[in-house]
Order: C-alpha cells, then structure tokens, then sequence
C-alpha cells in the first residue's frame, strides 16, 4: 500500500529506495575505477580486471532523499561475456551504466551488445558515459553525437567522466539516484492507479 499524502509519501520514500545498479562496458574502460573514485574519492591507476563480477552497496544523499544501491560491476572481458553469466546480474536492475572509452573509441562498438544485454534482463534504465576523459585531448561527445544509440535504447543521459581528476564522478552518481526516486515514484503511482 503506498500512501498518497505527500508528508507520508516521503517518509515512505525514505524506507523504500534501495535499488539496484550494474555497471557494464568493454574491458579496461574504467569502470571499477570510477566506483572506486566514487566511493573512496581516490584514484587508483593500477585496476585488476574484475574476476565475473563485483558487489558493492552505497548511499547515495540526494537532497531529501537517501538512496541504497546494490552496485554490480561487470568484468568486461570478452570470456565473461561468452560464459554468458550476465543474464542474472541484469535482473531486478533499475539502472545500467554502459561505458566506454574516450581513447579507446572502438569500445562505442560494444555498447548496444551491453544494451541488450539489460534491456533483455529487465525493465532497466540506461546511462551512458564516456571515461578516461583526462587522457582524450579534447575528443569530447553529448547524447546527441550518439542518435542512433539514444533513439534504439533510450539512454535517459550522457556523462564524460575521469576518475583520475573526479571530473564527472558525481554527475553520474546524482543520475543514477535521481532515476531510482522518479521510477520508484512512477511504479508505485501507477500501482496505486491500478487499485483505484
Ligand atoms: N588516466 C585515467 N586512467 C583511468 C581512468 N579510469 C580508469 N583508468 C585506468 O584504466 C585501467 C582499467 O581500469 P578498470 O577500472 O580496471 O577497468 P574496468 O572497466 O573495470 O575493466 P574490467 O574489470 O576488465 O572490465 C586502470 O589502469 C585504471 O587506472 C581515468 O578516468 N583516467
Ligand atoms: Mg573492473
């Protein structure tokens, strides 16, 4: 039962959002530096590449609101991919972070495989960044350089992150809550149309 008066509506917002994230994206493109950035506010220049996948819970203070994230981290190598393990680590997910790499550019190439990848494993919302934008001499993109991306997958926004400088980090986690508290707004509101 969700409450519809707004006083009760944010207590009840408080209890409920937790949701879960999933980061994906070709080998080496960043993205478990940019948790690590995210979380630790450092900078590690040396990653292993992750081993299947890697779990991590964060809460995330936006305005008001606190928002839980179970954070799952793709290792983005090819033979994980071809174990064709992800299908489990998409579902339930709120949100999925596809990056590439700004000096890397043919991992653009891979991101509607990831698309499709959490598109087919759940009702997921997409983020798109581009990462390593400290070492891409200039070479910077919108959502709107990437049109037929956007238009096939609904990428609801784009960011260009370095973990290195922190430029961007932040934005992408702001998103990502902002997303959490509009979908959690929407599905329950259209639950509550249902009962009426
Ligand atoms: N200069 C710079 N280096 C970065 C940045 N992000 C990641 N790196 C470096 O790129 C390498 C790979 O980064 P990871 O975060 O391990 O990449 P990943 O996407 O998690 O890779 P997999 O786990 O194999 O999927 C590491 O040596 C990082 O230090 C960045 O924003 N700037
Ligand atoms: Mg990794």
């Amino acid at each position: 039962m969700f409450p519809k008066n707004n006083y009760l509506m944010k207590w009840w917002l408080r209890v409920k959002l937790l949701a879960k994230v999933v980061l994906a994206g070709d080998g080496g493109v960043g993205k478990t530096t940019l948790i690590h950035r995210y979380i630790t506010n450092s900078f590690i220049d040396s990653t292993k590449l992750t081993i299947g996948a890697a779990f991590h819970t964060h809460e995330i203070e936006m305005g008001e609101h606190s928002v839980l994230t179970q954070i799952w981290d793709l290792g983005g190598q090819e033979q994980f991919k071809q174990m064709g393990l992800f299908d489990r680590y998409f579902k339930g997910a709120t949100v999925t972070v596809i990056m590439f790499d700004l000096t890397r550019l043919n991992t653009l190439n891979s991101v509607p495989e990831w698309a499709e990848l959490a598109v087919n494993s759940s009702n997921t919302k997409l983020i798109l960044v581009g990462g390593k934008k400290d070492l891409a001499n200039g070479i910077t993109f919108t959502l709107d350089s990437f049109k037929d991306l956007t238009d096939k997958y609904k990428f609801e926004c784009y960011h260009e992150t370095s973990s290195a400088t922190g430029e961007g980090v932040a934005d992408v986690f702001n998103s990502i809550a902002n997303i959490i508290i509009d979908t959690t707004i929407e599905k329950q509101n259209n639950e509550n149309k249902e009962k009426d």
